[in-house]
Order: C-alpha cells, then sequence, then structure tokens
C-alpha cells in the first residue's frame, strides 16, 4: 500500500499525518507532496525524513491511495490524472463535491454508498461535516424539515496565510493580506468568494452538501457564514425544525449515545462546547440545546468542532480506512 499526500507542507496536510500516525494506518510507502516552491524540503513522519516531490513525480510513483488537499484547482487538474492510473483521490477541496459522479462522504452517515468503482471521493466542507453529525442521528428519529445556521469559523479554514494575517495583525506586524479587512479583534460575514446570489459560496456549501450527504433535496436551509479571529476550531448556532416533535432529554440522550459526538450541557456550570477546547480532538461536541419556545417542534444548539481534525483530515482519513477495510483500493493495482 503506497498513499500520497499532496499538499503535505499545508494545514490540513500536516493535519493528516498526525491523524495517519494517530490512528496507525498501515502502508508500504508514503509520498509527501506538495507544490514545485516545496519540492526537495524535507519533512519527518515517524522519526522517518522524507523528501517533498512534486505531483508529476507521485503521478509516475503511482500510489494507491492519495489524499489531497492542495485547493480545488490542483485537485480539479490532478485528481483526474490519479483516478487514470488506478489511484484512489480522497479529494478534501471543493472542486468534486457536487458533480454527480462523485460521492461526498461522511463515513458515520452515508459510509455504505461507496463501491469499488469510486476512484475520486469527495470530503465534505468542515463546515458541513460538524453540522451533519449533529444532526443525523437526530434526522434519523424525527425528520428534518429546516435548518437555520450561523457560523463563527476559524481563521485556520483559510489555511497557513491566514493564521499568519492574524499573528502579524496582533503584532503591529505588516505582511500579507488574505482577508479583504483586518481579523483581528473583527468579524466578518464573509468566506469564500460571493455568488450571483448574493450569498457567499461557503454558505452554499453549506446548503448543497447537506441535500447531497442526506441524499434529501427536501431539506430547507438557510446558512450565514462569519470569519472570526479564532484559531481551535469552528462554532456554529443551529436552529433546526423537525416534522415530529422532540423530548429535549431525549434528544441529549441520543446525541450522547452517537459515536463521534461529545455532548457538552450542564450551562449551570459554564460547560458548553469551545473551541479552545475542540482544538486538536476528532469529536464533535454539541451544547446549549433548547426548544425554541417561537416555532413549532423546532430545536437550538451550539456545535463546535475543530475544523482541521473531524472537518477535514480526521473524516479524509476515515474514508481511507473504510475503503481500505472494504477492499476498494487495490493495493498491487489491476493494470499498475
Ligand atoms: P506549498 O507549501 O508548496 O505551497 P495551506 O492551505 O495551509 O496554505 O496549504 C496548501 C497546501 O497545498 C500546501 O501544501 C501547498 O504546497 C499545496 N499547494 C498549493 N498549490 C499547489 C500546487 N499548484 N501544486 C501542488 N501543491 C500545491
Ligand atoms: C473555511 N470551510 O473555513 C472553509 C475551508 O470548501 O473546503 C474549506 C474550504 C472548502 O474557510
Amino acid at each position: 500500500m503506497k498513499i500520497a499526500v499532496v499538499g503535505a507542507t499545508g494545514l490540513v496536510g500536516g493535519e493528516m499525518l498526525k491523524v495517519l500516525d494517530e490512528r496507525n494506518v498501515q502502508f508500504d510507502e508514503l509520498l509527501l507532496v506538495a507544490s514545485a516552491r516545496s519540492a526537495g524540503k524535507k519533512m519527518s513522519f515517524k522519526g522517518k525524513e522524507y523528501t517533498v516531490i512534486t505531483l508529476e513525480e507521485a503521478v509516475e510513483a503511482k500510489p494507491d491511495l492519495a489524499l489531497f488537499s492542495a485547493g480545488g484547482n490542483t485537485s480539479l487538474e490532478w485528481a483526474p490524472k490519479f483516478e487514470e492510473i488506478g489511484t484512489v483521490v480522497i479529494d478534501n477541496s471543493s472542486a468534486w463535491r457536487m458533480n454527480d459522479r462523485i460521492k461526498l462522504i461522511v463515513p458515520e452517515i452515508n459510509g455504505h454508498e461507496l463501491k469499488i468503482d469510486h476512484r475520486i471521493i469527495a470530503n465534505p466542507n468542515c463546515s458541513t461535516i460538524q453540522m451533519v453529525m449533529a444532526l443525523a442521528p437526530l434526522h434519523k428519529k424525527y425528520k428534518m424539515q429546516r435548518i437555520v445556521v450561523s457560523t463563527y469559523q476559524s481563521v485556520t479554514g483559510t489555511g497557513k496565510a491566514a493564521v499568519d494575517q492574524l499573528m502579524d495583525e496582533r503584532a503591529g506586524k505588516e505582511g500579507e493580506k488574505v482577508y479583504p479587512h483586518p481579523i483581528d479583534m473583527n468579524a466578518l460575514p464573509h468566506i469564500d468568494v460571493f455568488l450571483e446570489n448574493d450569498y457567499t459560496k461557503e454558505e452554499m456549501k453549506m446548503v448543497n452538501e447537506t441535500k447531497k450527504i442526506f441524499s434529501d433535496n427536501s431539506i430547507g436551509l438557510t446558512a450565514t457564514c462569519v470569519r472570526l479571529p479564532v484559531m481551535g476550531g469552528h462554532s456554529e448556532s443551529v436552529n433546526v425544525t423537525f416534522e415530529n416533535d422532540f423530548d429535549v432529554a431525549e434528544v441529549k440522550e441520543i446525541l450522547a449515545n452517537t459515536p463521534g459526538i461529545v455532548l457538552q450541557d450542564d450551562p449551570k456550570n459554564n460547560v458548553y462546547p469551545l473551541p479552545l477546547n475542540a482544538h486538536g480532538k476528532d469529536e464533535v461536541f454539541v451544547g446549549r440545546i433548547r426548544r425554541d419556545e417561537s416555532a413549532k417542534n423546532t430545536l437550538n444548539m451550539w456545535i463546535v468542532a475543530d475544523n482541521l481534525r473531524k472537518g477535514a483530515a480526521t473524516n479524509a482519513v476515515q474514508i481511507a480506512e473504510y475503503m481500505i477495510e472494504h477492499s476498494l483500493v487495490h493495493p498491487y493495482g489491476i493494470e499498475r
């Protein structure tokens, strides 16, 4: 088994390496891939030194599995080249998510959709993953009709350059600006680009990806996505209306018993999910669970997760594990 991490020098790529190590994913060979700018650079994994290679070199090396997190354009151009040589590509960018022939997977929810002929698999957007993780068990029981979500997103979602902008602003230093406004001491209601309908692409990712993951176009969803000077993870205020009524105590019990979810809901003792506490963790944290007293069958909750972990690297590695466990990767390939 030969695994490539494309974007290995980036924030998500670095987290993918950590998660591969922590979960002790078994492979014989590892390829660390980045742009030509980084080719030749040395990186270490499990005490062994690796030289960063280019995408051209990685295709030559014919990996069995490639975890991509090097931006949408890189994925659009290069995922098909790997697909052609039989590599299973798990892509963290938005490039392939809404393509009809590509599966969009959160293993706990729709891993069963993965089949042997799937070569490019899309990892959903981080803010979508954490929300659907918390909603899936409730949807099963009460059936969701409409979701209103507002996000409070970490700068790590934009990548290394954004973390640098925040730190430079804090230190009073000049530097590269990736946001159109200062981010420190600020809140930007603008994540990814604006679209024709005046929503941002991030907001529409939440709408469209949620429907695709649940295979249900009838779910109504509206989102406002906001960037904050936060590092540990994304937070979300979610207001969800169900077809059937619920009992708040039962909602808490369902969430507490769902693998991958941690219930943190003890307001009297100031216990609720926080990005500082979610940082570096794989779980999705849920709290502030309340009935919306202004609408029928409607619930409010607060969902926090490390966007680089379950929102990106952990979910991608879980997809890889699922594909390996279910013999959906050809380690020694047909026609390779
Ligand atoms: P590099 O470090 O060589 O620029 P982040 O989101 O944290 O900024 O990381 C982006 C990742 O994607 C980095 O590993 C970066 O490599 C990689 N990357 C960006 N553009 C390309 C490209 N054209 N080809 C390959 N890798 C790329
Ligand atoms: C953010 N959610 O926090 C974005 C990052 O579509 O994969 C991931 C962008 C994407 O800015």
